[in-house]
């Protein structure tokens, strides 16, 4: 009877752990509403994601982050969140996606945080992308450590209205329809690839001459959908996409210092950009950053084991 007892008690004591981890988890999540894109053609969307090094909101006043020239150009940021979301986590804006069967996803993925080296080179080429390929845009550098720089050029106005110095406009058909206020960046051709600011398109057999891929020390993070397909007919197909994120003026020369805001923000963000074609049956997936870019152990800890910072959902939906 004793002995009953006691299991039963150990028993409870588990699931009284089971159940408190489970909810401190879910309660330290960042659950923000889905987000589907914007239709561009029947059957295409594109899913714009920004990516922080902490929190520019201004309407918590307590924010140490607080950044009110970048919340001017991007008024979508000022508002803090009223949950327990942690302002000094590094971030993707959109964590819980969803799109609609046989549908060509192109996500822009525009990057404020800088670098933090990846570990495993696996993740440093796209992966399960059209053509196996994505183009990334590198921000002109602007100032050099030693004294000589060029200024950004000034633009009058900007769509928000806000003037001074600002990165002059990206050209219209790159601007994200629903934030016009994120076009403003100067990006220079590239010549050769990744030597220098510009665009380069990174796909298997291209990159810098001893590497196939984006180098790992330019990789901030990576944008990693997976999930676990089913053995039966009707059940979720296998969908593995990965795509390294460059961080910001990734190619700056060392010693260079990089044009940021007084709050410590870039003024424009790397542009990664790709697409590939959701499977055919509904699914559940996650998706999550593989690179160490969190806090404590290795890195991998903080807002790399909390979802909604450096993981969520990709529903792809009937
Ligand atoms: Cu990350």
């Amino acid at each position: 009877m004793r002995k009953a007892l006691g299991s039963t008690i150990f028993v409870v004591v588990v699931a009284l752990i089971v159940a408190g981890v489970g909810y401190s988890l879910n309660a330290l999540a960042r659950l923000p509403q889905t987000v589907t894109g914007v239709k561009t053609s029947p059957g295409a969307v594109t899913i714009h994601e920004d990516v922080f090094p902490f929190s520019p909101c201004t309407s918590n006043s307590s924010n140490p982050h607080a950044d009110a020239d970048f919340v001017a150009l991007n008024p979508r940021y000022a508002q803090c969140s009223s949950s327990n979301d942690n302002l000094n986590w590094v971030w993707y804006s959109d964590p819980i996606i969803s799109a609609p069967v046989n549908t060509v996803v192109t996500m822009e993925i525009y990057n404020y945080d800088s670098a933090t080296p990846i570990l495993n080179n696996y993740f440093t080429q796209p992966q399960g992308t059209t053509a196996g390929t994505m183009s990334v845009q590198i921000p002109a550098i602007k100032q050099l450590k030693d004294g000589s720089y060029q200024q950004l050029t000034t633009a009058t106005a900007n769509a928000s209205g806000v003037s001074g110095l600002q990165p002059v406009a990206l050209s219209a058909a790159n601007c994200q329809p629903n934030n016009g206020s994120l076009c403003y960046a100067q990006y220079e051709s590239l010549t050769a690839p990744v030597q220098g600011a510009g665009t380069g398109v990174y796909g298997p057999g291209t990159g810098v001459a001893t590497t196939t891929n984006v180098p790992a020390a330019y990789v901030s993070h990576t944008f990693t959908i997976h999930g676990i397909a089913g053995s039966t007919s009707d059940a979720q197909p296998y969908l593995y996409i990965s795509v390294p994120i460059s961080g910001a003026y990734a190619d700056a020369p060392s010693g260079a210092s990089t044009p940021a805001d007084a709050a410590g923000l870039p003024l424009a963000p790397t542009i990664t950009t790709f697409s590939f074609t959701t499977p055919s049956r509904p699914g559940s997936y996650i998706w999550q950053c593989f690179d160490p870019c969190g806090a404590n152990y290795n890195g991998f800890g903080g807002p790399m084991s909390t979802k909604g910072y450096m993981s969520g959902t990709f529903t792809v939906t009937a």
